[in-house]
């Protein structure tokens, strides 16, 4: 049912399917495997930022960039555990906490992490995190504290990705990506459209995640942001239909992920957005701020789901249809 096997040549040849089509095929999956009027709302909190080692081309928060983002060092767990409340007040299911980290080191800062992770997860919603690249022994922690998703984006082709990023490989990368999988926590990893990159890299990337051992729960697409100071300041806007095209291909290659319309959505019109959700997108960042750029607000919001007639999709739904791991039952074992 679910396929893994993929050739570049089947992943190209959905990419290039007329784009109606395109959307009409995706739309028709999307119905078969998941519920189309519900969209997962996540909040998305910056626990430590700027200051980054690293060199990705797009990102306000890698320190050799003159980006104007403050440095700061880790947030008090009070402090994220108040945010993440009123983000559940607000109706999102999953948080999840970033850091401008090259990789999580076995320290102080990661405990408090493991910290927050339990307090989050203990006010009953999915906890996510990313926090660079992690050792199979951290995932397993992060596990261990009640972590419910790990954020680990791939962002382009194997190809491309040294234009972007010169300071890690693809392979470390991936390897990552396996020590999550190996930890029995769900993979989130997606990436960007709007780096420069070709049509041959997106079919590329693609091609990657939909050939994984198993496709990861979540794939985010983001739109780039251009943030000034970086590398990327200047390049052209993202086409929407260069938007649509992506998710509606990764919602045929990987029908049971929760593709996310993640970044970028505060150029996108509500008519854009509806496209993208027609296409298979049913994941979005709520809350007026990503990491570090803004998002439309939750009225904003609110108000596009009213007027497309789509509701919050409950948090461990996954898990309450397999009837296990329900969260009352990892809460209580995991504090
Ligand atoms: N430092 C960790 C890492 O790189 O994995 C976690 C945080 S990092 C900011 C998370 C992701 O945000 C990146 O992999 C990238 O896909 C996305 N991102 C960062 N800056 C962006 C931008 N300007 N536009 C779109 N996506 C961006
Ligand atoms: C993802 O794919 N997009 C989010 C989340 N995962 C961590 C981050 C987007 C960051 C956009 C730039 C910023 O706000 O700093
Ligand atoms: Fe650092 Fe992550 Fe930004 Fe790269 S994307 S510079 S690793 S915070």
């Amino acid at each position: 049912m679910i396929k893994t096997t993929w050739t570049k040549g089947e992943v190209k040849a959905i990419y290039d399917t007329p784009l109606l089509e395109l959307i009409y095929r995706a739309a028709t999956i999307h119905r078969e495997f998941n519920d189309t009027g519900e969209v997962q709302v996540c909040t998305l909190l910056s626990i430590k930022t700027g200051g980054c080692s690293e060199d990705c081309a797009y990102c306000p928060q890698a320190a050799r960039y003159n980006t104007g983002v403050n440095v700061q060092a880790l947030m008090k767990k009070e402090e994220v555990l108040a945010y993440a409340q009123k983000a559940k007040e607000a109706g999102s299911t999953r948080f999840c906490m970033g850091a401008a980290w090259r990789e999580v080191r076995d320290n102080r800062d990661f405990d408090r992490v493991l910290d927050m992770v339990k307090g989050v997860n203990a006010m009953g919603m999915e906890v996510c995190c990313t926090l660079g690249m992690l050792t199979e022994d951290q995932a397993h922690k992060l596990a261990n504290a009640g972590l419910y998703a790990y954020n680990h984006n791939l962002d382009t082709s194997s190809e491309y990705y040294g234009e972007i990023i010169s300071t890690r490989t693809y392979d470390d990368r991936l390897q990552t990506l396996d020590n999550v999988r190996k930890a029995g926590v769900s993979v989130c990893c997606g990436g960007i459209v709007g780096l420069g990159e070709t049509h041959e890299d997106r079919i590329h990337m693609l091609h990657t995640l939909a050939t994984m051992p198993e496709h990861p729960e979540s794939v985010p697409v983001n739109a780039l942001v251009p943030v000034a100071g970086t590398p990327l300041a200047h390049n052209d806007k993202v086409n929407v239909w260069d938007m649509v095209r992506m998710i509606a291909t990764a919602r045929i290659l990987m029908p049971r992920a929760m593709v996310r319309l993640s970044a970028g959505r505060t150029s996108m019109s509500v008519s854009d957005q509806a496209l993208c959700f027609m296409a298979g997108a049913n994941s979005i960042f709520a809350g007026d701020k990503l990491l570090t750029t803004p998002n439309p607000t939750f009225d904003e919001d609110m108000a596009m789901f009213d007027m497309l007639g789509l509701k919050p999709r409950e948090a461990f739904k996954a898990e309450a249809a397999a009837h296990h791991h329900h969260h009352d039952t990892m809460a209580a074992t995991t504090i």
